[in-house]
């Protein structure tokens, strides 16, 4: 085989054989890499699109039915968007943006069906908020990352319209109090949400941070409900039906469910509790003495975050850490606490308070609550690191059974 290799192309990997240097990674990991001296040669020329820095390689972590974003190796409050946490029920379609369709129908004055070309011409907003699935706590092990305990949340900024602007459109029934949504995937997922969201705060949208909607996220389009667990923003969203009742599909039955006290199951849980993770220090940092940021992610899915207090005594004392503006309604909030390590044996915790003024319970305020077999679904409990004498930062691994 001859490949064709540019001009370009043999002149980097010319200048890259030409010195190796020992590259120390965020999370203390040690890889050999080649680098020039930049200063000696031109680089490569601009290109169509960018790519990564051959030294950075986060990574989401996939299984069969979902990948996980790397919340250790991120800045600030965006997801890249390749890095979007994934959950699938049925793959990913492939969907032809010139075939697309959304039908709204039902309990309206005029069902229509509206094209992608449709959708975009009514007026656009964008917002940034988090997609959180209601699955998004594990535990279990001591070597644990954030990414392997939470790594189920993502944010971005998301461009669509409000699904306000399109009920007005198809005349939505005042009597109408639900709606099904239905996505176009093999799963053909479909839940059922109260009318109200609708008119609140939902967008369909077909925008992801600057570009068109990923097609693990929804594309062409997906509804989005802001702060509610991410099961209910239907992806490849193809229907859209008005109703005066709930539609009691499968996802709201033996799944999306939770068990509560006294034999009980809880049919719709739809807000995200406010949460926090400290994701530096986390598995597997090693630790030197001396002045440390802590840093983390706080985020509710009922308004803002108010306030996030660490803990660096094991729980004994909370001081308040500070929140990189901006402070955004229903998003992942960066927050940061100056430590001076001096080489003690700890544990360190984080937990956020929202402006509804709920405060993020730990693992045995939730079984109080709801009982030891409270199932999987919307545990946000308070997680602490480990801090060990010999600065190794480890996951404290809380189990409930
Ligand atoms: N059509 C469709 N929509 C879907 C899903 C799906 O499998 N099919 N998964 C849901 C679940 S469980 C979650 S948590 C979110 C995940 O969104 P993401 O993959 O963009 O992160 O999409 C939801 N919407
Ligand atoms: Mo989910």
């Amino acid at each position: 085989m001859n490949k064709k290799i540019s001009r370009r192309k043999l002149l980097w990997g010319a200048a890259t054989a030409a010195s190796v240097a020992l590259i120390r990674t965020v999370t203390g990991q040690s890889i050999h890499a080649a680098v020039p001296d930049p200063t000696k040669m031109p680089g490569p020329l601009p290109g169509p699109v960018g790519k990564r820095s051959p030294f950075e390689h986060p990574v989401r972590k996939p299984s069969d039915i979902s990948s996980r974003s790397p919340l250790q190796d991120l800045y600030g409050m965006i997801t890249p968007s390749d890095l979007h946490f994934e959950r699938h029920h049925a793959g990913i379609p492939a969907i032809d943006p010139h075939q697309y369709e959304l039908l709204i129908h039902g309990m309206v004055d005029r069902p229509t069906v509206f094209t992608l070309a449709d959708l975009r011409r009514f007026p656009a907003l964008s917002r940034i908020c988090f997609i959180e699935c209601s699955g998004n706590f594990r535990t279990g092990k001591e070597t644990m990352t954030p990414q392997d305990i939470c790594g189920l949340t993502s944010q971005s900024e998301w461009t669509g319209v409000l699904l306000s602007t399109l009920f007005r459109e198809v005349g939505v029934h005042p009597k109408a109090t639900w709606f099904l949504a239905e996505g176009s995937d093999a799963a053909v997922m479909t839940r059922s949400i109260p009318v109200s969201k609708g008119w609140d705060d939902a967008m369909i949208v077909y925008g992801q941070n600057g570009e068109a909607i990923r097609p693990e996220q929804g594309y062409p389009a997906r509804l989005l409900l802001p702060g509610w667990e991410g099961n209910t923003s239907v992806k490849w969203i193809r229907r859209i039906e008005l109703s005066d009742q709930p539609f009691m599909t499968r996802e709201e039955t033996s799944k999306y469910t939770e068990p509560i006290k006294d034999g009980k199951i809880r049919q719709f849980s739809f807000e995200i509790d406010a949460r926090s993770i400290i994701t530096f220090p986390a598995w597997p940092v090693q630790l030197e003495k001396g002045w440390i940021e802590i840093r983390g992610l706080a985020w509710s899915g009922r308004g803002k975050i108010k306030r996030v207090e660490v803990s660096v005594d094991t729980g004994k004392t909370w001081l308040p850490a500070r929140l990189q503006e901006p402070v955004l309604d229903k998003a992942h909030v960066c927050f940061r606490y100056l430590w001076n390590w001096r080489g003690e044996e700890t544990e360190i915790l984080s937990r956020a308070i929202d402006e509804t003024g709920y405060i993020q319970p730990t693992l045995g305020q939730l079984v109080k609550a709801r009982g030891v077999d409270m199932g999987g679904y919307h545990l946000n409990p308070v997680t602490a690191w480990r801090i060990r004498r010999d600065g190794a930062v480890l996951f404290k691994p809380e189990n409930w059974k």
